[in-house]
């Protein structure tokens, strides 16, 4: 089965979405998601100029001859562009393989390991009463976990609160905006909120928080302390990881389990945290590390070590990132929970799928391949806009971590 063609699509139903399209000379295509938010047009010139025109011709079928072909061939390896670039295509081929099969993907890599894919979804507030509130509307809607995040009292909105986390489109944001931000502040605020999520949700309810790599190893310990009574589900990135060493300092001092790796590309960002059993999940997702192929080695890596999978599931990667992560969810031992903050109407309707959610649980659903596609006849509705990620400021100016 040949590559006859490959397409990029850099679309904006609501946010930025860089999706790959493989048609075969068999008539059958794939989908894969290439974004990389604040920098999609890299990926698409990198999948444009540099990749496409080497597949053409090459057999479907070999997706994991191809995905060392542009690992190891690029001689630069690793790197968000380049890892969204391979992951494009290989979760492209992988659904062009789970179609050539007559199988939906998650048959292929082993099965069904459970009946439904737990995940877990977001809420938050200004003030510590309007999250309680957020919290029990997500619980009413048959949530059985959600993060929780909360407003600083002296500072403007920041990440996860308000509407600074939810959206970074394009027209009020075509330059990166500037948050502020005071660990003083915030360590202290953030056992307050859990104290009263505890207290007027009761114990059941999986709590979650992403710290998002702001704290250093000793204040990320005290707090994981701190929170120790509210038995949270897991504290994510706690600290910067770019020095996996930092963990084990957070490790050796508090038992509130670890989560960190949304930002990580291959497994080599995480080897030292999973091999010395540093964290708890991995958050590694398809879009990011390399597709389906690379992914499903990490899970692996991680299952050998205690460290169970918590793909990343922000809407910033594509509903075809979230389709082909439920079916190695489904299938993966070491299942720990998966991401899921939902999707615009808009979005949906540029992506049709065959995942659906019920009470708190996700499954990829039977469709041939990983179940989602990408409407080409209406991409050309919704051009790419500008759009980035916010930056993150101290108080004094000091550029810190977002
Ligand atoms: O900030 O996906 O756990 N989820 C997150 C996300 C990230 C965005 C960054 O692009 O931390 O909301
Ligand atoms: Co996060």
């Amino acid at each position: 089965m040949k590559i006859t063609d490959i397409r990029i699509f850099v679309t904006c139903p609501g946010r930025n979405f860089v999706t790959v399209k493989i048609y075969t000379d068999e008539g059958l295509t794939g989908v894969g998601d290439a974004t990389l938010n604040g920098r999609e047009l890299a990926v698409a010139s990198y999948l444009k100029d540099h990749v496409a025109p080497c597949l053409i011709g090459r057999d479907a079928l070999c997706s994991e001859d191809i995905w060392h072909y542009l690992y190891r061939g690029a001689y630069w390896r690793r790197g968000p562009v380049t890892m969204a670039s391979i992951a494009g295509i290989d979760t492209a081929l992988w659904d062009i393989r789970a179609k050539a099969a007559g199988m939906p993907l998650y048959q292929l890599l082993g099965g069904a390991s459970r009946d439904r894919v737990l995940c877990y979804t977001h809420a938050q507030g200004t003030g510590i009463s309007e999250a309680v509130v957020a919290v029990g509307a997500r619980i009413d809607e048959g949530y059985l976990a959600i993060r929780a995040q909360v407003g600083i009292p002296g500072l403007p909105d920041i990440y996860g609160t308000g509407v600074s986390g939810l959206t970074n489109t394009a027209s009020d944001n075509a330059t990166p905006r500037e948050e502020m931000w005071s660990t003083s502040k915030y360590l202290p605020r953030i056992p307050r909120l859990f104290e009263a999520l505890r207290a007027a949700h009761g114990e059941e309810v999986h709590l979650l928080h992403d710290v998002h790599h702001r704290l250093s190893p000793i204040e990320a310990a005290r707090l994981g302390k701190d929170l120790e009574p509210f038995r949270l589900f897991w504290l994510e990135d706690a600290v910067p990881a770019e020095n996996q060493e930092g963990f084990r300092v957070v490790r050796q001092h508090t038992t509130t389990p670890l989560a960190v790796g949304e930002v990580f590309n291959t497994v080599w960002d995480a080897k030292l945290l999973i091999e010395e059993q540093l964290i708890d999940f991995i958050r590694t997702t398809c879009v990011h590390a390399g597709g389906p192929t690379a992914l499903r080695r990490i899970m692996d890596f991680a299952g050998l070590h205690h460290v169970r999978t918590a793909c990343h599931g922000a809407a910033d990667m594509s509903p075809i990132c979230l389709g082909a992560n439920l079916h190695l969810d489904l299938w993966v031992p070491n299942f720990g929970i998966q991401e899921y903050s939902g999707y615009t109407e808009e979005m949906l309707s540029l992506f049709p799928h065959a995942w659906s959610f019920s009470g708190g649980y996700l499954h990829p659903g039977e469709a041939h391949g990983h179940g989602v596609d990408f409407d080409e006849s209406h991409a050309d509705e919704y051009p790419y806009q500008p759009a980035y990620l916010p930056v993150n400021r101290l108080e004094d100016g000091t550029l810190w971590h977002w």
